[in-house]
């Protein structure tokens, strides 16, 4: 009798043990299989590797699963578990996002100063998401054309931007218009711009060289790739199925360092491919890159004076 009863305990603890693996669903706003999926899909494989029992991640895919400026509200809302999301894509949700890309820092060197938790706080209170990773440190933003320029002037031009260029776009006098990245290579063809924003990264493998002929220098400001988890579902979890996100997701930044090295193999298959590098003045150089930040600074600033400051502090070294 008890030697039955033993076994039926054992059994079934065994099966509460099957039954406790949770399986969180995720999406990238990024073309899976692309430069800035990649990050995420290895972190998925990680996950699903060390998180045996504990945590899994079922991977659904990306933009045809769910558009891309619609991820932030699916996964504040539950509908997503974990996505893999630039904040330039989320702006409704987190409107001060865009100081991300203005950091100088690392994201390891914003896990040490208490930056990381501020950006964590942000997200849970204004988007009820676990801000959990960042990916695309060491990556710059780019301006692409299909026409010559000579100097930071883009007046006359039609540009696709996100969030990320517009108020330096702007301020250069260009004309921006936001699509999601799907969207470029036909605006391309079609001529309907005259160049995109777009990091160092990520042009080649989407195809748009083809549609491309020059890139300017230097490029400026960070990316920042995050992954947010829905954080009901992220409350909701075991301690060990937290452990198990949160060792991946520091695994995952530690290769944001690779990102020196792909830039400039990335940067060498542009001028393969006919891509011409346009530079300007020493003068003109600093115009580009103090406007860039004095642009960027202002956007965030009108949103969130507080914020902002706050930020500022420690995104920059
Ligand atoms: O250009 C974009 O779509 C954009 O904002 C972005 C952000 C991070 C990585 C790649 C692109």
């Amino acid at each position: 009798m008890y030697r039955i009863l033993t076994g039926l305990a054992v059994a079934s603890l065994a099966t509460a043990a099957v039954a406790d693996e949770v399986t969180l669903r995720g999406v990238t706003a990024f073309a899976p299989g692309s430069t800035f999926s990649r990050p995420f899909e290895a972190f998925v494989e990680h996950v699903n590797e060390t998180g045996k029992g504990v945590v899994q991640i079922e991977y659904v895919g990306g933009p045809e699963a769910v558009p891309t400026f619609e991820l932030g509200n699916a996964v504040s809302s539950g509908i997503v578990d974990i996505a893999n999301n630039t904040t330039a894509f989320y702006t409704n949700l987190v409107p001060t996002g865009d100081a991300l890309h203005l950091a100088t820092t690392t994201v390891q060197e914003q896990r040490a100063n208490g930056c990381f938790d501020k950006i964590d706080a942000i997200h849970q209170d204004q988007m009820n998401v676990k801000y959990l990773a960042r990916t695309g440190d060491n990556i710059q933003f780019h301006l692409y054309l299909t026409k010559p320029i000579d100097k930071p002037d883009l007046t006359g031009l039609t540009l696709r931007t996100t969030p990320v260029y517009r108020a330096m776009f702007e301020a250069l006098g260009g004309t921006p218009v936001r699509t999601a990245p799907g969207e470029v290579y036909t605006a391309l063809e079609r001529g309907s711009i005259d160049g995109y924003g777009w990091p160092v990264q990520g042009v080649m493998d989407l195809g748009w060289d083809e549609q491309t002929k020059y890139r300017v220098d230097p490029g400026f400001y960070q990316v920042d790739v995050n992954f947010l988890v829905n954080l009901d579902r992220w409350n909701g979890l075991s301690d060990e199925a937290k452990k198990v996100l949160e060792d991946a997701a520091i695994w995952t930044e530690e290769q944001n360092a690779q990102n020196i090295a792909i830039n400039e193999t990335e940067a060498g298959k542009q001028a393969e491919a006919g891509i011409e590098v346009i530079t300007f003045s020493d003068e003109d150089t600093a115009k580009w890159l103090d406007t860039a930040q004095s642009a960027g600074w202002a956007a965030v600033e009108q949103v969130d004076p507080a914020i902002a400051a706050d930020l500022k502090s420690c995104l920059l070294k």
